[in-house]
């Protein structure tokens, strides 16, 4: 078993063998602290972090320069792919997690620390970096399209600057607009810092508010703030929660799918809501409220919806 002292020794290398950009070594003493005993998920928080955190704030500090700092979170980063390896889910049917920074942010390294985290909590991962998501104007049907097809249950945004957390808070309205039923959790230090809080939130369980100074237009349903980071208890009982989240478990749920499904078809027709509204003979605003899965709707107006679409009722209720 590692004792603190040889656990803070081998950090000391390991962020000496970055600074120096020495790769085998590094590497060599993520191997040691494992062969000592520590698990990966230890080497992932007390190593990586701390060492990440020091040498980026050295750079901060002017101490070292910004390809010295490049250098160090290249090897760190390549040291946690090898790690992966080891824990990469291969089956289909595990649950899914998008993992993303948002726009202009690029810290990277935290992202792709809780992105494997969940890895070795049995989800498959999506990492997508900041350009994919926001680098055509939202709403984004592209990544509409794609969220439809890959059925995530798990929208994670790891948030490292004050600015940041503003495009964090228009990423969230954006999915949340689109997918309600799907969870979001925020986390990273942008977070903590812009709600001024150390505490983990879960607001599925409480109606926690923060003050009219740091407005959020559509709440996650986890923000992850405290410093066991991912590993509180609060933390991986909601994301348990969302691993076993079926989305057929209640009537909001399967109004949301048939809601998604008819806005997916319309809009992959080409049709606006007003021409479908015509089509069907029904009031604009109504199809708003169904394709944001707000309307317990009857057979005949899923009927008339479904001809208008050149469809069948059967297509809305599809996974
Ligand atoms: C390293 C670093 C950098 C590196 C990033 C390298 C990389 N590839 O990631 C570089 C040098 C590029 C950098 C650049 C900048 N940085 Co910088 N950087 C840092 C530093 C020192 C450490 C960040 C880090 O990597 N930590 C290691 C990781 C593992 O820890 P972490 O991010 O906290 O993540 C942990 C938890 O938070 C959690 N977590 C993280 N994400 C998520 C997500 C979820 C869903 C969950 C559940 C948990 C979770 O898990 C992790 C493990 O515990 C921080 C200071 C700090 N101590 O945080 C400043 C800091 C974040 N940077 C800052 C700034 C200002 C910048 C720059 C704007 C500076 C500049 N003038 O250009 C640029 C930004 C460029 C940009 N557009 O993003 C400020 C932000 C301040 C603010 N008020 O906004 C900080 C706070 C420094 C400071 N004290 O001023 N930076």
């Amino acid at each position: 078993m590692t004792t603190t002292k040889s656990l803070n020794q081998i950090i000391r290398r390991y962020k000496d063998s970055l600074i120096d950009g020495d790769q085998k070594n590094a590497l060599a003493s993520i191997n040691l602290a494992l062969a000592n005993g520590s698990d990966v998920k230890t080497v992932y928080k007390k190593i990586f972090t701390s060492a990440q955190r020091e040498i980026g704030q050295m750079w901060h500090d002017g101490e070292i320069s910004i390809s010295h700092e490049n250098r160090a979170a290249g090897i760190t980063l390549e040291i946690m792919s090898r790690l992966r390896a080891n824990f990469e889910i291969e089956d289909p049917s595990a649950p899914l997690a998008i993992v993303t920074i948002p726009k202009n942010d690029n810290h990277t390294i935290g992202a792709r620390m809780f992105a494997d985290f969940l890895m070795m909590e049995g989800w498959r991962v999506d990492y997508l970096t900041n350009h994919n998501i926001n680098k055509y104007q939202i709403p984004n049907d592209d990544f509409i399209k794609y969220v439809n097809e890959i059925k995530p249950k798990l929208f994670a945004i790891s948030v490292a600057t004050d600015m940041a957390f503003v495009e964090c808070n228009k990423l969230t309205d954006f999915f949340k607009s689109n997918f309600p039923h799907i969870k979001v959790i925020w986390g990273g230090p942008g977070v903590s810092r812009s709600l001024n809080t150390d505490k983990d939130i879960d607001f599925n369980q409480t109606d926690e508010n923060f003050s009219d100074s740091v407005r959020i237009k559509s709440k996650p349903d986890f923000i992850c703030c405290s410093n066991s980071a991912f590993e509180s208890k609060e933390c991986k009982s909601f994301l348990n929660r969302s691993m076993n989240h079926s989305d057929a478990d209640s009537i909001d749920d399967t109004l949301v799918k048939i809601g998604i499904n008819i806005k997916t078809l319309r809009i992959s027709k080409g049709i606006s809501q007003q021409e479908l509204a015509n089509m069907a003979s029904i009031d604009r605003a109504f199809i708003s409220t169904i394709e944001n899965g707000k309307r317990n709707l009857s057979i005949s107006v899923l009927h008339k919806v479904a001809n208008s679409l050149d469809s069948n009722i059967g297509e809305f209720f599809k996974d």
